[in-house]
């Protein structure tokens, strides 16, 4: 039977594919930089540009479908997961990066259905990698197929996280305690790409065993949990059983045992949901 959601997920493919020339043009460019929730948490015109966009280019096709845009919600919009198709927007994802012309930004485009991703794809633009996966069909980086680190042993492990944009010294603690042990137990080593959506890619190449971050939003992870999925991976939440795209915590692993050792020594703290009212 033919898949229903092929023409959407090639239509993604094609607006991330744009979104990404606008991207990469604006990094050669002045960009502008305005503030969000904290003097840390940055926005540019180019996202906002970026998310329309991608929003009126899926409109003209999918008029019914329903949208979570970083900047829209940012802008006063309804972040409402409903069962309804529902296509999750980050128009950059590592906008600290993009601020800064560290080369490591993506278009992150979700599309769930009854709350469950059917695709993604993730757009590292400056590297020209297109991270696809569709449900049950498997995860490819420029049309190759990926295949998550067969590594079992934490000590050989290479581990992604980021520090985030909230400054509260009890929550850079409850980070840098995360840090120590695990660089202790020891691994390998710790990495941050500074994007939660091509950190995740990482785990689906195989370049790292984990990522794992608290106080990231549905749209930086909605499209990248199914890649990582479809290469082999699991995903769960930081304090043990299954994630929850709304709840802002996740750890994407290779493997049960990877994710399973890493929760031990991830010391937790809590933010507001995504969809809290
Ligand atoms: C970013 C995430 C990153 C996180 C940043 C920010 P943005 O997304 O990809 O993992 O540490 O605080 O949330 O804001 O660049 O789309």
């Amino acid at each position: 039977m033919a898949d229903p959601w092929q023409n959407a997920m090639d239509h993604a493919v094609a607006v991330a594919r744009k979104a990404g020339e606008v991207v990469c043009e604006a990094l050669r460019g002045d960009r502008a930089v305005m503030t969000k929730s904290s003097v840390v948490d940055l926005v540019t015109q180019t996202d906002q540009k970026v998310e329309q966009l991608i929003i009126h280019s899926v409109k003209e096709k999918f008029p019914t479908h329903r949208f979570i845009g970083e900047e829209s919600v940012a802008a006063g919009e309804p972040c409402v997961l409903s069962d309804s198709p529902t296509w999750i927007i980050d128009p950059i994802d590592g906008t600290t990066n993009f601020v800064h012309a560290f080369p490591f930004v993506a278009i992150s485009i979700g599309f769930a259905i009854n709350k469950q991703v059917e695709f993604g794809v993730v757009f590292s633009c400056v590297e020209d990698k297109m991270f696809t996966a569709r449900r049950g069909k498997g995860a490819f980086c420029n049309g190759e197929p990926l295949q998550v680190s067969r590594q079992e042993a934490v000590e050989q492990a290479m581990v992604a996280t980021e520090f985030g944009s909230n400054r509260d010294a009890d929550v850079v603690n409850k980070i840098f305690q995360s840090l120590r042990n695990i660089l202790c137990l020891p691994v390998h080593g710790v990495r941050g790409a500074g994007s939660a959506a091509i950190n995740m890619c990482l785990v689906a190449s195989g370049c790292v065993e984990a990522y794992y971050e608290i106080g990231i939003h549905v749209w930086d992870v909605a499209a990248a949990s199914l890649i990582v999925s479809e290469a082999g991976g699991v995903l769960m939440d930081v304090e043990g059983g299954d994630a929850d795209l709304m709840s802002r915590r996740i750890i994407a692993a290779n493997s049960k045992t990877i994710a399973e050792r890493l929760i031990k020594a991830i010391v937790p703290f809590s933010v507001p949901r995504d969809d809290a009212a």
